[in-house]
């Protein structure tokens, strides 16, 4: 690195990272505009990742700063607990203008591992309000991604995030993960076959009795865990299985709100009205921590009850509506909005899958899946040594200035919605390349 104000790296812990490999050969960034960053060593790298899936409008955008500065000058901090300020409510009845059906409440919380923990809250105490406390077992599913919450980790499904960490919660059920590499290899778009996994639904109810359990929470696109596309009617099905046993369905919309999909959500994609929705990341563009839980009005309904004067839901944080997250929020809506972001990344979905699927025999590549602006493209495992062939290949386009993630053998890629076809042709190009050079 030729950058001399180099700072010392070592006593950053940094987050799910492989720290001494970093440290050896640190990647910093040090600004950002529209669809690149530049590295500390002056190179312009190709954003194929929207930061870590929340630059939706790409880096910098004038609007939001404007107003996370007037903010700031404004009012920099207000009580959560008790008090309010303007913008949490504006920002909460926009949000809400974006989400389908009676999804009509917000709740806002500061990421998305916090919105997870926040609704496998609500569910529980939902139930406990209405009179059917019994129902206190939370279902996840197999390669599920809720984040980092103790909640998050037990309904997730990710092994390596899971067995360091104790016992965690308890009376939790998994759904099978729903890719059969076999079965759905190469599909582009929604794979054919699958549906019939969400029917395991069934198979809990029936060992444990509906009356046990309280939510089901599934991402309907899984991001983290390499970009799993939910087979066609598998969303329809658990809907329909949640509906005939009173369970709650909670839609992980960490990476899939504001515009994955080419929609506000994913709920308003598949069409299928979730009983909650967990955001982040987009919501603000990434530039402040924000995150939210959206409720449909039965459930907030159910809790206003009591004396009026007594706290409804005993859960919340410091920096919930945070005055700087709400400033960012709105301006990131209408940005999204001014621009048409959502329609134009429905628009370039279908040049973008063709680009993906362009990689189709290339080495090492064993399958590619598109939805909307998000693709997996996974590889071949070296005998012995996994994940390691996709890290050489992220530190490889990063050398050749794009920027993608990596998650085991798999690559994802999840561009800012403001990506132009040339550049959709530079990143498949830097990838291809890589994927040739690879071993
Ligand atoms: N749910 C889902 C579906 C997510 O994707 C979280 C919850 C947690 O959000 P926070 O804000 O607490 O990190 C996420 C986060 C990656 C990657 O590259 C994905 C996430 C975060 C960091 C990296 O796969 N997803």
């Amino acid at each position: 690195m030729t950058n001399t104000a180099a700072p010392d790296l070592e006593s950053y812990w940094m987050p799910f990272t492989a720290n001494r490999q970093f440290k050896k050969a640190p990647r910093l960034l040090i600004s950002a505009e529209g669809m690149y960053y530049t590295s500390a060593d002056g190179r312009q790298i190709l954003d194929g990742t929207a930061g870590m899936w929340c630059v939706n409008a790409g880096h910098r955008n004038r609007r939001i700063i404007e107003a996370v500065g007037n903010q700031l000058a404004e009012l920099d901090y207000s009580p959560a607990f008790q008090m309010g300020h303007p913008k949490a409510f504006q920002l909460a009845n926009r949000v809400v203008q974006l989400m389908p059906g009676e999804l009509n409440h917000v709740f806002f919380t500061n990421s998305g591992s916090e919105s997870v923990d926040t609704a496998l809250k609500i569910a529980l105490a939902y139930h406990r309000v209405s009179g059917q406390a019994t129902r206190t077992r939370l279902i996840g599913r197999e390669r599920g991604y809720h984040g980092v919450g103790f909640g998050g980790i037990s309904v997730g499904g990710m092994a390596n995030n899971r067995r360091f960490f104790g016992s965690l919660l308890t009376g939790v059920d998994h759904l099978p993960q729903t890719h059969d590499r076999e079965r759905q290899a190469f599909s582009r778009g929604q794979p054919e076959w699958g549906a019939h996994l969400a029917e395991e639904l069934e198979r809990i109810v029936n060992l444990h009795g509906s009356e046990t359990i309280s939510a089901v929470i599934v991402e309907p696109v899984a991001g983290s865990t390499g970009v799993l596309i939910p087979p066609v009617r598998y969303l329809e099905r658990l809907r329909a299985a949640c509906d005939k046993y009173g369970i709650l369905l909670i839609f992980d919309e960490v990476i899939t709100a504001f515009g994955r999909l080419g929609k506000a959500s994913a709920a308003e994609y598949f069409e299928i009205e979730p009983d909650m929705i967990t955001c982040a990341k987009g919501l603000t563009n990434g530039t402040v921590p924000m995150g939210a839980v959206l409720v449909r009005k039965p459930i907030y309904d159910a809790f206003m009850q009591g004396p009026d004067y007594a706290i409804e839901l005993p859960h919340g944080y410091t920096y919930s509506g945070h005055p700087l997250a709400c400033a960012a929020g709105l301006a990131t809506l209408e940005v999204y909005q001014e621009e048409d972001l959502f329609q134009r990344a429905a628009v370039l979905a279908s040049y973008w899958e063709s680009a993906v699927h362009s990689l189709k025999g290339l080495p090492h590549v064993i399958d590619l899946r598109n939805l909307g602006l998000l693709a997996g493209v996974e590889l071949e495992s070296r005998p012995g040594r996994p994940s390691e062939r996709a890290f050489e290949g992220f530190l490889k386009c990063f050398e050749k200035g794009a920027l993608v993630r990596v998650t085991g053998d798999i690559i994802a890629l999840s561009p800012p919605l403001i990506i132009e076809k040339a550049q959709i042709d530079q990143l498949f190009s830097i990838m291809a390349d890589v994927l040739k050079v690879l071993d």
